[in-house]
């Protein structure tokens, strides 16, 4: 009896160190954050946004805004008039839900103009060892390129965590 509910905390806790490590928080622009001075094209352009990420916009309230836009061609020409959904409270957060291109402007006269604006593409979530069906041969070259000691680390990280604690657990039980 009460060896299975510490098992079953260990796994509740296995769970909760992976989603920790999965889910990204992306400050949009970086440190420089959402505004006209930032370029945004090659900030996106380091960065690999998955399904479950988060963008942050950081501005001053009132000096900016966010303005999602519904097509790339409104994202080309800044019209914002097709907008999809819009904030303004200066750290405003998008979850990035599900695969596909997103457009993000500023609704503020003139600053799109002035390239205040990111296209982000999310990419399906590489959950590496959770898709054992999915053929490698197919898999995406991100995968290849890492360094396949630091991802078994990883994922061996939350089995120590979890293996240490029960042994502390089982210590006071003694
Ligand atoms: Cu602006």
């Amino acid at each position: 009896m009460g060896y299975e509910r510490k098992f079953v905390l260990v796994m509740v806790i296995l769970s909760l160190v992976e989603k920790q490590a999965s889910a990204t928080k992306h400050d949009v622009g970086g440190s420089q954050g959402w505004d006209e001075s930032t370029d945004f094209s090659s900030w996106a352009s380091g960065q690999t946004f998955k399904v479950g990420d988060q963008l942050v916009f950081k501005y001053t309230p009132g000096l900016h805004s966010v303005v999602e836009l519904g097509s790339e061609s409104a994202y080309k020409s800044c019209d914002i008039s097709t907008a999809l959904d819009s904030k303004n409270g200066g750290n405003d957060v998008v979850k990035l839900d599900k695969a596909g291109t997103r457009y993000f402007a500023c609704g503020t006269a003139g600053h799109c103009g002035q390239g205040m604006k990111v296209k982000i593409t999310t990419v399906a979530a590489a959950t590496g060892t959770a898709s054992p069906n999915t053929p490698s041969s197919t898999s995406s070259s991100t995968a290849s390129t890492s360094p396949p000691s630091s991802a078994l680390l990883q994922h061996l990280l939350p089995f120590i965590l979890a293996s240490s604690l029960l042994g502390f657990h089982l210590l006071l039980c003694l």
